[in-house]
């Protein structure tokens, strides 16, 4: 199959655990604004979607309806409450493996991206001081598509220069792994097999992962 020459990758949840803090933001929300509680496996279907989109989710789960203007203010509650949450954000927090894996991918010559669907993902790289890893950040503010869409690694691997078929990208989300998927590339899933079963490998950490196991899934495939 085809050779791997670009790694594209997610950030909340695969990088830094800013997952958790998006479902403490939107529990608070639910639980203060629209008068339900939101689970854990609840708040799965809210990973890797974006803002508005995981807001409609929402009102969904609780069966609600709201006019436009009141779900852009409490989009807009929600990311304040997130962004009080992220604001003392540090390198220690970043996953471990993470930037031995990108010193190793950088060594090999493999190209490096992320594609997020965070408008915050430029606040949070800076904040783990990493921004210097990746050619090219593609965020919430450069995508017209949500994932399961391919446009946030589709524009990735065009700013890169690389085929998509040549590109693997790491994400902790089902939707992140489908738009992998349908943009033709590797997908490696960052967590439990039973959630990314559809990944063509999945790991529990980017601890797990060497040049050499990335490039096992050219032959694997
Ligand atoms: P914001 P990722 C996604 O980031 C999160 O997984 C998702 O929970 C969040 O709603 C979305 O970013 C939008 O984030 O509200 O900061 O713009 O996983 O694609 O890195
Ligand atoms: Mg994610």
């Amino acid at each position: 199959m085809s050779e791997i020459k670009a790694c594209l990758f997610d950030l909340d949840g695969v990088i830094v655990d800013t997952a958790k803090y998006h479902y403490k933001a939107w529990k608070r929300l639910a639980n203060e604004k629209l008068g339900f509680d939101l689970t854990e496996e609840q708040n799965e279907q809210l990973k890797g979607i974006s803002r508005m989109k995981s807001l409609d989710i929402m009102l969904e789960m609780g069966g609600l309806t709201l006019s436009d203007e009141k779900k852009k203010e409490y989009a807009a509650i929600k990311n304040e409450w997130y962004k009080e949450l992220i604001k003392d954000m540090s390198p220690d927090e970043i996953f471990p493996g993470v930037t031995g894996f990108l010193d190793e991918l950088k060594e090999k010559g493999i190209r490096i991206g992320l594609g997020s669907a965070s408008k915050n993902a430029m606040t949070i790289i800076k904040a783990l001081k990493i921004e210097e890893y990746f050619e090219t950040i593609i965020d919430g503010h450069k995508v017209t598509q949500p994932k399961p869409h391919p446009e946030i690694f589709l524009n990735g691997a065009k700013e890169l220069g690389v085929s998509p078929e040549n590109c693997a990208v790491f994400e902790d989300a089902v939707s992140g792994v489908q738009s992998a998927i349908n943009g033709n590339m590797y997908s490696i899933g960052v967590g439990s097999p039973d959630v990314l079963g559809e990944a063509d490998m999945v790991i529990a950490g980017l601890h797990e992962m060497s040049f050499e196991k990335l490039k096992s899934l050219e032959r694997e495939m």
